[in-house]
């Protein structure tokens, strides 16, 4: 693969760098039938569409003891991984739960509390992309969160995947109902005979499901619109070029509109991890998706003049995953703003995230980095503010209330302070 220098990039070639979208566009329209007649007609609508997308003709829609048995029948050494990655990732969600709390300003005691939304739903992918990790990473933030109930959707099969289906029960759903694409984002958010409503909505999705959490958005939570992975890595002349390699390739290996992407300020460098690109590609068993996502126009192994323009690339791309091999990596980061999740020095794959060190994997891509953050337990909070204010705390706050309420020509507001004084 070339190595190209960001000076010689065109405003086109930076658009189609950083101006990456999730492609839902020319989509929107069928998904908001298929949403609407999940609305109205519920489980028959959910049947037929899972004939048609899916090719199943679904007997129980609820798989909730299936899950159970295959959690049970699972083989030791995946048991095992599972087990071990649910709890890494438990503990790095509880550590995030926040905590309520009330304090005195000038005599006026005002807190903030926390409360889970009571049902939550997650959407698991299924098919060629069936992931168990994803099953961990949406199920677990929600049960560290104590909503009253979490429920999955995950696409039908005349099998299905016996892992993810174990993982879900492992992550501790309380339910779980075959149903995909954007039929199981419906059901979720307007409930069928089956499929309870839910208030939020997360987890990643094909195009279909992405553009159906767009089209739900407003009558349930949602999480955000998560795109095909992404991942930068930025380099110094220490970083090993085969191992900066392998990362870019891992996420290669997951879809064709994967976004993949090196940069460096050492031309030696740049050369060597292009050349290694191409020797791994070769021995990948998914080495068509690979080339395919290299190929994109978002995709490269790309030469800055200095590492400042090498960061200033990398706080513009705004990854969904961000690697950091270099020297000074901390300083690096603390010029960095927007990333969803950073992997810092050689022994921090992004493989390590994406399974079992503890961070979520459910991260913004197309650039939401900008915008916000990943999947935590955050997602399956809301916070209340609360008040208590003494006599002599209102009294001094009264004249600056009554005043704002009369500029505003609302009287009553500024009569029902003095009201608690009359007769001063
Ligand atoms: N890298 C993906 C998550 C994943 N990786 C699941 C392997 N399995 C998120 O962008
Ligand atoms: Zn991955």
């Amino acid at each position: 693969m070339n190595v190209r220098a960001i000076s010689d990039l065109g405003p086109n070639e930076r658009a189609a760098l950083f101006d990456r979208d999730a492609g839902i566009e020319e989509i929107r329209g069928d998904v908001r039938e298929i949403v609407d007649r999940v609305r109205t007609e519920g489980d028959v609508a959910v049947r037929e569409f899972s004939e048609e997308f899916d090719d199943v003709s679904v007997g129980n829609i609820d798989v909730t003891d299936a899950a159970e048995r295959a959690a049970e029948e699972l083989d030791d050494d995946i048991r095992t991984a599972i087990e071990t990655a649910a709890e890494n990732v438990r503990t790095f969600h509880e550590r995030q739960v926040p905590e309520d709390w009330r304090e005195s300003f000038d005599g006026r005691e005002l807190g903030r509390r926390y409360r889970p939304v009571e049902r939550a739903g997650v959407y698991v992918p299924g098919g060629t992309a069936a992931y168990p990790s994803s099953a961990l990473m949406g199920v677990i933030p929600a049960t560290v969160a104590a909503g009253e109930h979490v429920v999955v959707t995950t696409p039908p099969a005349e099998e299905l995947n016996e892992v993810t289906l174990a993982a879900i029960h492992v992550a501790g759903a309380d339910a779980v109902y075959q149903v995909g694409g954007a039929q199981a984002i419906g059901a979720l958010a307007y409930g069928t005979e089956t499929v309870d409503r839910v208030q939020t909505v997360v987890g990643p999705g094909n195009r279909w499901v992405t553009a159906a959490k767009a089209e739900v958005r407003g009558d349930v939570e949602i999480d955000f619109l998560a795109g095909p992975s992404e991942i930068a890595i930025l380099a110094d002349e220490t970083a090993d070029p085969e191992l900066v390699a392998a990362d870019v390739v891992a996420q290669a290996e997951h879809d064709t509109h994967a976004s993949v992407v090196a940069v460096t300020d050492d031309e030696e460098t740049a050369e060597a991890v292009a050349d290694e690109i191409d020797a791994q590609v070769g021995d990948r068993d998914r080495e068509e998706t690979i080339r395919g996502a290299l190929d994109n126009d978002a995709s490269g192994v790309f030469l800055a003049r200095s590492m400042s323009e090498a960061v200033l690339f990398t706080e513009e791309y705004a990854a969904e995953h961000l690697a950091i091999v270099a020297d000074d990596d901390e300083d690096l980061l603390d010029r960095i703003d927007s990333a969803g999740s950073v992997f810092l020095g050689p022994y921090s794959p992004v493989a390590a995230g994406d399974y079992a060190s503890g961070p979520n994997h459910v991260l913004p891509t197309g650039g939401g980095a900008r915008r916000y953050g990943g999947l935590s337990v955050d997602t399956f909070m809301r916070s209340t503010t609360v008040q208590r204010l003494g006599r002599d705390a209102l009294s001094d706050l009264s004249e600056t209330i009554t005043t704002l309420a009369e500029a505003e020509g609302l009287e009553g507001h500024a009569e029902s302070v003095r009201k608690r004084f009359d007769g001063e």
